[in-house]
């Protein structure tokens, strides 16, 4: 892990800020119902912080179900109507052990914090939490043209804030969110464990193990 301290930080949603895991879990578990295949939390890992349509290939590949091109867009749009339809009660209690007060902490020492998340519904996910003005830059996925292990959302996020990326830190509970971080050249702590995140720089099983330390601009991090 690197001792010169960071000028910004990156976090991704999904797993870090907030465990919406498990409604996504719920909404393609009901789809492989409807299709005729069993989907067990085991399979869903494999689903983390990937696109929601690779997500819908990962699952049908695990359904042994072949389905026309055109159809494709249909079963991700009806997965999403579900998964909107469970968020319906998301509130800030759902915020993750430490998010808010990193945040906090992050916004009082004048570190720039961008949101660099794969999911389209992003947006109304940190609205409905209420950290949404706590992000001095939130991608939108939908302008992303490639996907995490890509670097794209990563770089953007950086020149969103206007910092190097070498100069940033980003915060990922997914290996392809570990992998874009490495390849955008920057720092990438793993929230989640060791085992399942064996390429981050350092790991954290959330993110009120972590100590900001903030000054003149800078971060440095540490494990408390
Ligand atoms: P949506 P993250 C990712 O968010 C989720 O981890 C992943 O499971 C999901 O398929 C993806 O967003 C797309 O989400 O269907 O809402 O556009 O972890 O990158 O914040
Ligand atoms: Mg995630």
């Amino acid at each position: 892990m690197q001792q010169t301290p960071f000028r910004a930080a990156i976090f991704d949603l999904d797993g870090v800020l907030v465990d919406t895991a498990k409604y996504h879990y719920r909404a393609w578990k009901r789809l492989a119902d409807q299709l005729g295949f069993d989907f067990s939390e085991h399979d869903n890992e494999r689903l983390k912080g990937v696109s929601r349509m690779r997500s819908l290939e990962i699952l049908l590949e695990i359904g042994n179900v072949t389905v026309l091109e055109s159809e494709k867009p249909v079963l991700a749009d009806r997965k999403n109507r579900w998964y909107v339809e469970l968020l319906g009660t998301l509130d800030p209690s759902a915020l993750l052990p430490g998010a808010l007060a990193c945040l906090g902490a992050l916004g009082d020492g004048g570190i720039p914090v961008a949101l660099a998340s794969a999911s389209k519904n992003a947006g109304m996910v940190i609205e409905k939490l209420k950290i949404a003005p706590l992000f001095r830059y939130v991608v939108d996925a939908a302008t992303i043209a490639n996907a995490k292990p890509s670097p794209d959302i990563f770089l953007d996020a950086a020149r969103g804030l206007g910092v190097d990326p070498q100069s940033a830190v980003v915060f990922e509970d997914a290996p392809a969110g570990i992998d874009a971080a490495h390849a955008a050249g920057m720092i990438a702590v793993g929230i989640g464990t060791a085992e399942a995140l064996p390429a981050a720089d350092m790991i954290a099983a959330d993110l009120s193990r972590l100590d900001f330390r903030c000054a003149g601009g800078t971060l440095v991090l540490g494990l408390l």
